[in-house]
Parts: structure tokens; sequence; C-alpha cells
């Protein structure tokens, strides 16, 4: 079953201090942001409804626009399954890598820091139709630290863990080495803020934004995928853009 799109579940205008709300964990999704706070619709599931409706309507119609109705700043929504996320700064921030490897690792930020960066440009794509066009990321190819680990020769897929304790995603390891995967530590020439899913998050390019684990905190490699969070309540694993989640964009030809 998968769930309804517009949200990936239940939608909550968090404001800018999702910590601050007190539902409970779990399906909530804190559709909060800088700006949106003001409307102060965090109370009544019904004006949550509704304000959803209307945001996937508007979606629908221009997957685009919608961006332009949200107040935040470069199109981008907020969002975390979990209510209260710790922050980690380049003092207590950790990556550990770690299961079928050779040489398991914990990685600071100034580690990350000090490995070659990547940097990437591309169209940002939410499942639920809000888009932010040509969004730079920057940061340490995925690849790079699975060949500092030594894959086993068992090894098919990487697990991610996130500090928020809820978060998890997944890939195969054949997608896990694209180039295009990165342990991000920048995100719009800025380095990425605790909201963004800051000191580290994962970033896919080619698929939905949802395999984009913000708040970093493990990769593990692990002999079969395990779906992530989105993935166990309906979403596609192979989250490939246009071609996943029932949008087959793919040429008919
Ligand atoms: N840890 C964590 N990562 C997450 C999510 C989340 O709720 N928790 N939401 C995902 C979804 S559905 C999207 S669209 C993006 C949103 O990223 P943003 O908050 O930087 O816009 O993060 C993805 N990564
Ligand atoms: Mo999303």
């Amino acid at each position: 079953m998968k769930p309804e799109h517009p949200s990936h579940g239940r939608d909550v205008p968090g404001g800018g201090d999702p910590d601050a709300r007190g539902a409970p964990v779990g399906r909530r999704v804190l559709l909060g942001t800088l700006g949106l706070g003001a409307l102060g619709l965090a109370a009544a599931p019904s004006l949550q409804r509704g304000l959803e409706s209307l945001l996937a309507g508007a979606a629908d119609r221009d997957p685009t626009g919608l961006t332009g109705l949200l107040p935040n700043g470069g199109g981008f929504r907020y969002y975390s399954v979990a209510a209260s996320v710790p922050r980690k700064d380049a003092r207590s921030y950790r990556l550990t890598v770690d299961g079928l490897v050779d040489r398991p690792a914990a990685y600071t930020l100034a580690d990350l820091k000090a490995l070659p960066q990547t940097r990437l440009v591309r169209d940002v794509q939410c499942v639920t139709g809000w888009r932010v066009p040509g969004t730079p990321f920057e940061g340490v190819r995925l690849s790079r630290l699975l060949d500092a680990a030594g894959v086993r020769p068992t090894a098919r897929a990487v697990r991610f863990t996130c500090f928020d304790g809820t978060y998890s995603e997944s890939l195969t390891l054949d997608q896990a080495r694209r180039a295009d995967v990165l342990v991000a530590l920048r995100m719009q020439d800025e380095d990425i803020g605790h909201g963004h899913g800051g000191p580290a998050r994962l970033y896919v390019a080619p698929m939905y934004f949802y395999k984009s684990a913000k708040w970093l905190s493990g990769i593990t490699v692990t002999d079969e995928v395990e779906p992530g969070y989105w993935e166990l309540r309906g979403y596609d694993v192979d989250a490939w853009v246009g071609r996943s989640n029932g949008r087959d964009d793919a040429p008919t030809s």
C-alpha cells in the first residue's frame, strides 16, 4: 500500500522550531519552514489536512510553482520524522562505517573535510512534487568511504542511520558506488545547517530527495537491502526521479 503522496503522511507546519511541538514521534512529518510558522496551524488536524490538500493540489497543477508558495528561501521545505533532533557540531559529530567491511572507521567532521570534495549541481526533487532547481551540493563521494573501509565480497547493500534516532535509508552497493552519491557537507554553497540535516547528510542526486538522509551518523554495509523509513511505508526503494513511485516519465519510444 502506497501512502498518499502529498505529504509522506501527515504534514504539520511546525514553524521555525520543530522541537517545540509535542506530537508523538513517528508518522509525523514536520512541514515547518522558517517562514510558515507564522500560519500557526500546528494544533488543528483539520486545518493541517486543509493546508496539505491545498499544497498537494498546487503540486499537481504545477510542481515547480509550489515552491514559490513557501517563504522559506530557496524553495526547500523542512522535513523531519523525528520531533526533536539533537545538534551535532565539529566536536561531537561522528560518522561510523561498519558492517561487512575489513576496516571499520569513525570519521570526524574534520576527517571528512580533509578528503577530496566533489561538487554536483542538480535539481532537488521531493516525491511529493516540490522541486528546487540547480542546487549545489558538495561532499565526499560515498564510494571513497566504502573503498577506504574495504567492502567484503558478500556485501550487496548499504544501510544509513541518522542521529535523529528514527530515520533510515538504504541503497544497493551498485547505487552507493555511483559518482553522484555523496556524504554532503555543503548545500547551496554553505555548510549544511541543522535544519537541512547538517553537519552531514547523504545526497543521492539521481533519486527522490527522501533517499538523501539528513543527520547522517552511520553507514553499515550489509548483505541485502533493508527498506528505509519511507520505504517501510510504501515508497520505492529504487527511487529514481521520474521512474519510480508511480511516475514513469520515461520516453514512450
Ligand atoms: N533524517 C531524515 N532525513 C530525511 C527526512 C527525514 O524526515 N529525516 N526526510 C526526507 C525527505 S522526504 C525529504 S524531501 C528531504 C527534505 O530535506 P530538507 O529538509 O533539507 O528540505 O529529506 C529527506 N531526508
Ligand atoms: Mo520528501
